[in-house]
């Protein structure tokens, strides 16, 4: 890969790691509440952006690039209701798919193959980690101050599990 597109990747590292950092925040907010399926939904998430980064990592030694690990930013989110931090959760994921596109969109100038065809796996999980986000949203909104609701809800999202995803 050309120097340029190697520094994209590092900076595309950084912002899943960041991710994971952000959820890991985030996953405590609902601990504190014992709200343990909510907990787990951004447990698994957390892994998930590991993993993420991790493909990413991979994938640039592979191709014989240099990984450089900067600085992670503090997590940067307003602490609110779980309806304000499902919210939150859905921009930041809007952010990183727009990254993704730019990072293909680097990879497509310099028109290396193979970098974008293993980019259209992060695009493609983009569309997932949005409809996931958008689906808790919608159903947030229904249940409104319905506590009781809220707990199935919680339960419901104690099932979720982080499987491994195959990368590229
Ligand atoms: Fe890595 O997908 Fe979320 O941020």
């Amino acid at each position: 890969m050309n120097e340029k597109l190697v520094t994209a990747f590092n900076v595309q590292i950084n912002a899943e790691l960041y991710s994971e950092y952000l959820y890991l925040a985030m996953k405590a907010i609902f601990e504190e509440q014992h709200l343990t399926g909510f907990a787990n939904w951004f447990n698994v998430q957390v892994q998930e952006e590991h993993a993420h980064a991790m493909g990413l990592y991979n994938y640039v030694h592979e191709r014989g690039g240099k990984v450089r690990l900067d600085a992670i930013a503090k997590p940067d989110f307003k602490e609110g209701g779980i309806l304000d931090i499902f919210e939150q959760v859905l921009k930041h994921e809007q952010l990183v798919t727009a990254k993704i596109n730019a990072l293909a969109d680097e990879a497509d100038n310099a028109k290396d193959r193979a970098a974008v065809s293993f980019l259209d796996w992060y695009v493609k999980e983009q569309v997932e980690e949005e409809a996931s986000v958008r689906q808790i949203i919608s159903n947030l909104k229904l249940i409104g101050d319905d506590k009781k609701a809220l707990l199935m809800l919680d339960r419901e999202l104690a099932a979720r599990t982080f499987v491994q995803p195959v990368i590229g």
